[in-house]
C-alpha cells in the first residue's frame, strides 16, 4: 500500500472511532470550582462518566441520588457534604483525581435525579461550598 493509502486508512479509522464515541458516557470536567457535565442527562442503565480534572488542584468526583437541589445537600460541621446525610443516597465516587489527570467511573443508574460534586476540603477551602456541584438527570 502506498504511503497515502496508509494515511487514508488511518484517518478513516480515527473518524470511525470518533463517531462511535456516541456510545461512551457523559464527559465531566472538574476545575476550580466547577463541575460541568455534558450531556446533563442519560438513559437509565450502565453509564461511564469520563472525568477529567482540567484544574490546578486535586479534586474528586462524587455521585449521589437525590431530589435535593445541588446547592442544598446536607453538610457536616466543616461545610463539606455529609455523604450519609438524609435525602441523599451515595452511588459511587472517585477520590484524589490530581490536576491534569483523568478517570472513568462506571455506575448503574436508575431513573431519577442526581447530583455530581467534589467533596474535597483543602485547608479551609470547601470545594462544594465554592460551587463544585451540578445536577444530573437519568431518564
Ligand atoms: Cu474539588
Amino acid at each position: 500500500m502506498s504511503r497515502w493509502g496508509v494515511a487514508l486508512v488511518l484517518t478513516c479509522g480515527a473518524l470511525v472511532l470518533a463517531s462511535c464515541g456516541g456510545d461512551s458516557g457523559p464527559k465531566v470536567e472538574l476545575s476550580e470550582y466547577t463541575v460541568s457535565v455534558t450531556p446533563e442527562s442519560v438513559d437509565s442503565g450502565e453509564t461511564t462518566f469520563a472525568v477529567e480534572n482540567v484544574g490546578g488542584e486535586t479534586h474528586e468526583f462524587v455521585v449521589v441520588k437525590t431530589d435535593l437541589d445541588s446547592a442544598d445537600l446536607p453538610t457536616t460541621d466543616d461545610g463539606s457534604v455529609d455523604e450519609e446525610g438524609s435525602g441523599i443516597e451515595a452511588v459511587d465516587e472517585i477520590e484524589d483525581i490530581t490536576d491534569g489527570s483523568s478517570a472513568d467511573l462506571t455506575v448503574d443508574l436508575e431513573t431519577g435525579s442526581y447530583v455530581l460534586f467534589c467533596n474535597v476540603v483543602d485547608d479551609s477551602v470547601v470545594h462544594y461550598q465554592e460551587g463544585m456541584h451540578t445536577s444530573f438527570t437519568v431518564e
